[in-house]
């Protein structure tokens, strides 16, 4: 579980301890974290992505999140459509942040599970993104924004990306 830089799921290729946390809701929900595993990248952020949904597989993310905590984890990204409960229940696993993605996996097209994981009681918060793949590549900038509060060479990467943008890139 320890390891990052992984398109696919449970899979590995580098051993070192994932910052990032990125849990779908289903590997139909995989299409939409394309473009974000190239920005963490870019980053320098080491990440993991994991299938487990909260309704479906409950003890499977329970064990998940209580291990890449311990691991030292410091960013959840959690990803899911429909009745998307995902991020709110990782973040009630954790204390660590939590940014949600809704993904617009069902016939209410994303809105659906947009309310779902914004609208979170107090005391439990979820950074909630937009929908879909435009709110995926927010939820690394976001955790790249928070992680370069204490690290100076994720700030610089911050720093470059936004300049890459004022020179008109996207
Ligand atoms: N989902 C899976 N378990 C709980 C929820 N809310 C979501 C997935 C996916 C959608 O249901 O995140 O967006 C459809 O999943 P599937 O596996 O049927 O394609």
């Amino acid at each position: 579980m320890a390891e990052s830089k992984t398109t696919d799921p449970g899979h590995s290729k580098k051993k070192s301890v994932p910052r990032v946390v990125i849990l779908l809701g289903s590997s139909s929900d995989l299409p939409v974290i394309e473009k974000m595993l190239p920005l963490l990248d870019r980053f320098g952020l080491g990440y993991l992505v994991e299938v487990a949904s909260a309704h479906r597989q409950p003890e499977k993310l329970k064990r998940i999140v209580k291990k890449t905590e311990k691991d030292g984890a410091e960013v959840y990204v959690a990803v899911a459509g429909m009745a998307a409960h995902l991020p709110g229940v990782v973040a009630s696993l954790t204390g660590r942040p939590v940014i949600g993605v809704p993904v617009a996996s069902g016939p209410l097209a994303g809105v659906d599970a947009l309310l779902s994981i914004v609208q979170m009681p107090p005391g439990v918060p979820v950074a909630t993104v937009a929908i879909g793949s435009a709110g995926a590549r927010n939820a690394a900038c976001l955790a790249a924004r928070m992680l370069a509060l204490k690290d100076p060479k994720v700030e610089a990467a911050v720093q470059d990306y936004r300049r890459e943008l004022a020179r008109g890139g996207r």
